[in-house]
């Protein structure tokens, strides 16, 4: 019997990822009805969701096997308590070379002081700011997931000295991992640039605090393309006040779009980014979502689910 999959996340990305979705979905030989609309929720196999989509109540959605997720982030939905049905999250591969080229950017523009040399040129020859070479930068990588390991690959294969924190212990080619606070510690304390991957979750929700931030060496650079609330926003202005932090690079926010007024806008030593560091991909992660429904129909365990528990 055919299997309805219902796209409910939005009628822009619906237009993205029609073609992609059917396109994956007859290279695998599925029986798959893609529907933008589900006037018979009973029928629902399979709920293609990203936040602000159509969905806030799953209660009728009564035999759908799996919502699958278009974003890696799930904190707008696993604590949703209509939700009975596994949750999946999505591990792209374009999204993860995006963050991989996003975050390796951005440590580079850090560590080499690009900005000194392309913003207001002024006709002096300064020779004063010679960066070290990347060995003798230590960048700590918070999260060690799918994100956190590709970056912290990269950056290793850039000769960085890799520290990386997760909640478990890791054992990661290339990086040396630690866990639990006393590993965030140490880390915090030995690097000068600190990447956040972490997903958000009612552990890591203001994680760097004002005594976290503390333990930065002075001068330190925060990039965050993980979650705003990673980062107690007014720890972090006090913090880039005093110069125990030169500079924060951030992509996401408690509010997005961040508002005119927040202070980050207007702060010499702030980055903004719109939430672009890494995007799902239509045409990779609609082949991740037809090997999900894949395997839901072959009775196969299902890649990339959430712990419901954990929440990530
Ligand atoms: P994963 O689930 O693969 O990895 C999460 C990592 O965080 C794991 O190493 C996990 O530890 C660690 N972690 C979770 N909770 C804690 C905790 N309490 N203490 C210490 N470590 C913890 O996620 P991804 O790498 O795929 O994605 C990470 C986040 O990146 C997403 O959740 C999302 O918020 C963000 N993101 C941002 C994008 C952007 O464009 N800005 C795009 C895509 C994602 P363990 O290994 O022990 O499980
Ligand atoms: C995601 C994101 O979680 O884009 O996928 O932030």
């Amino acid at each position: 019997m055919t299997a309805t999959a219902y796209f409910a996340a939005g009628q822009d990305l619906w237009e993205k990822y029609q073609p992609h979705l059917e396109r994956a979905f007859g290279e695998l030989g599925l029986d798959v009805t893609l529907a933008p609309h589900a006037p018979d929720p009973a029928a629902v196999a399979f709920i293609i969701f990203a936040p602000g989509g159509e969905i806030e109540d799953f209660t009728p959605y009564t035999n759908c096997r799996a919502v699958l997720n278009l974003w890696a982030g799930v904190e707008r939905i696993v604590g949703n308590r209509t939700l009975t049905q596994p949750l999946c999250r999505m591990v792209d591969p374009a999204l993860t070379e995006g963050m991989v080229e996003w975050v390796t950017g951005h440590v580079l523009r850090h560590h080499l002081g690009i900005d000194s040399h392309i913003l207001n040129q002024d006709g002096i020859w300064r020779r004063d700011a010679v960066p070290p070479i990347a060995r003798d930068r230590p960048v700590a990588m918070l999260g060690l997931g799918e994100l956190g390991r590709a970056c912290g690959a990269a950056l290793a294969a850039l000769n960085f000295p890799v520290m990386g924190w997760s909640r478990t212990a890791r054992d990661v080619v290339g990086i040396e991992c630690h866990s639990g606070d006393e590993g965030l510690e140490h880390v915090l304390r030995r690097a000068e640039i600190v990447v956040t991957l972490l997903p958000l979750t009612p552990e890591t929700e203001n994680l760097l605090d004002a005594r976290r931030l503390g333990w930065l060496s002075q001068g330190a650079v925060i990039i965050n393309p993980g979650r705003g609330p990673l980062i107690e926003d007014e720890a972090l202005l006090a913090a880039l006040d005093r110069g125990q932090v030169k500079h924060a690079t951030l992509d996401v926010f408690r509010t997005e779009p961040l508002p005119p007024e927040h202070p980050f806008w207007a702060h010499p030593r702030v980055t903004v980014t719109p939430h672009i560091a890494a995007e799902t991909r239509p045409a990779s992660a609609s082949r991740v979502v037809a090997e999900n429904i894949r395997r839901s129909l072959a009775n196969e365990p299902l890649l990339y689910l959430v712990d419901r528990a954990r929440g990530y």
